[in-house]
């Protein structure tokens, strides 16, 4: 008799036959029939998994590449720029990050984000879809299955622990005892390394567990008429009856995933439309004015008074000494123009009107030549972030600016008053804020 059948009259005799497929005692007996009956769904089977799995696929290599071209695009190489401890081959980057587009970032980062925040529902699914897998029991049965639940074991361990670094960091509740950056860039390639193993092997099995069931016969039948797949791994040996077709399953989990990308999508767009990112953490309460846009780190957690500012002279050191700017100074040399984003590894990014001096002109008063970059440097109080090395790129583009203006008035003091740098297709935290210094190093 077909075990599947043997399953639904509710014997739990063929039930243990099934699951265990060997002479069974009382012990084991009791344990294999408790298993078999929690999980009951009719749609968990190699169907709803592989597609789930194929429906991850393409999302989860774009969220891959663009954290990668976030990491390069940290400049990881020069002096300061990043600080992960005994990263070895880990920190390996193949190409300085470019000037140009200006929205580079915006959009590598903004993907990275609101894909990964969009891929939540899908992923819960597929861990729910192979749950019965976790229970598995006997826990190990050789030594290639042993091997094979470890590497499921950093797969899962592995986009659970990216995702939940990586949405606690986007709302900006730091509350993990270590460094985001170094933890979310390990986990990475944990996770990377368990997926493409994944991937290579189960890819045939996905092919054919998803030929098995036609699209078309997926999207006609009705909840009444979803029956479980044929015997396979995952499938209930005791099916409880169909409360969700499977279209219906794919439109839940879909229908979920486009709400949470539709709320934080607009994070990331200028205009009306980011009034609708309601789940982002960084669009209330901005003020008015050219300087009503998301602030990071306000000057008064940054120890940035409003007499430090006034007191403040730009140090400008090269190899023709170290001079010293006033304010009324820098607006006295050539000013630039220039529409350029803040785009921040958080995934918030926001176009503004920028008004200053140009980075390659101090290169060129510091006695530098076009081959010379910038160190940057802000005068707040401590911080990780007070300190930057631009690449030669960054530090000649024409783009690449010390503001002292935005949106045509005065930069706040939350802004970064009285000078911040604005580097095209730069992340955010390479605009520093409440520059201090800047030391021009030959390449
Ligand atoms: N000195 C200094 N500059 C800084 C930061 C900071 O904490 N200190 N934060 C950075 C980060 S992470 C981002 S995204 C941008 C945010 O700029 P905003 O606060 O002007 O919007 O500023 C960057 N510049
Ligand atoms: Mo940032």
């Amino acid at each position: 008799m077909p075990s599947r059948l043997a399953g639904r009259v509710g014997s739990a005799y063929g039930t243990v036959t099934r699951a265990s497929g060997r002479p069974f005692g009382g012990y084991h007996c009791r344990v294999e029939i408790r298993e078999r009956t929690i999980w009951r769904s009719p749609l968990r089977g190699p169907w709803l998994t592989a597609a789930l799995g194929l429906a991850l696929l393409v999302p989860l290599v774009v969220v891959i590449v663009t954290g990668l071209l976030s990491y390069a695009a940290y400049e990881p190489g020069l002096p300061g720029n990043d600080a992960t401890p005994s990263k070895e081959l880990l920190g390996f980057y193949l190409f300085d990050w470019p000037t140009d587009p200006p929205w580079l970032y915006r959009l590598t980062q903004g993907a990275h984000v609101a894909l990964g925040i969009a891929l939540v529902p899908v992923v819960l699914a597929k861990l729910w879809s192979v749950i019965p897998k976790l229970f598995e029991l006997p826990p190990v049965r050789s030594v290639a299955h042993a091997l094979e639940r470890a590497t499921l074991l950093l797969l899962v361990g592995g986009i659970v622990f990216e995702f939940v670094t990586g949405i606690l960091n986007i709302q900006v509740f730091y509350v993990f005892p270590f460094s985001f950056y170094t933890a979310h860039l390990y986990g990475a390639w944990v996770f990377i390394g368990a997926f493409v193993a994944h991937v290579l092997l189960k890819f045939p099995t996905l092919l054919r567990s998803l030929r098995a069931r036609p699209v078309r016969e997926v999207l006609t039948t009705s909840t009444a008429d979803t029956l479980p797949d044929p015997d396979g791994p995952l499938v209930a040996t005791d099916p409880a009856p169909p409360t969700i077709s499977r279209r219906g399953a794919a439109a839940l989990v879909g229908g979920a995933s486009a709400t949470l990308f539709g709320l934080y999508i607009g994070q990331t767009l200028d205009g009306p439309l980011r009034r609708t990112a309601l789940f982002a953490p960084h669009d209330r309460d901005l003020g008015e004015g050219a300087n009503a846009f998301p602030v990071n780190k306000t000057a008064a957690t940054a120890g940035v008074t409003r007499e430090r500012a006034d007191a403040w002279r730009l140090e400008l050191a090269g190899p023709s000494g170290t001079r010293r700017f006033t304010r009324a100074e820098l607006t006295d040399l050539p000013q630039y123009t220039h529409d350029l984003p803040i785009a921040c590894v958080e995934g918030w990014s926001v176009s503004c009107t920028w008004t200053g001096v140009r980075l390659a002109d101090l290169v060129r008063l510091a006695g530098g030549t076009p081959d010379d970059r910038l160190f940057v440097e802000s005068f707040q109080a401590g911080g990780a972030f007070g300190q930057v090395s631009l690449s030669v790129g960054q530090s000649q583009a024409d783009e690449s600016l010390l503001a002292l203006f935005v949106g045509g008035e005065e930069l706040s003091l939350d802004h970064g008053y009285p000078a911040r740098t604005i580097i095209p297709a730069a992340p955010g935290v390479h605009a520093t804020k409440w520059v201090g210094r800047l030391t021009v190093v030959s390449a």
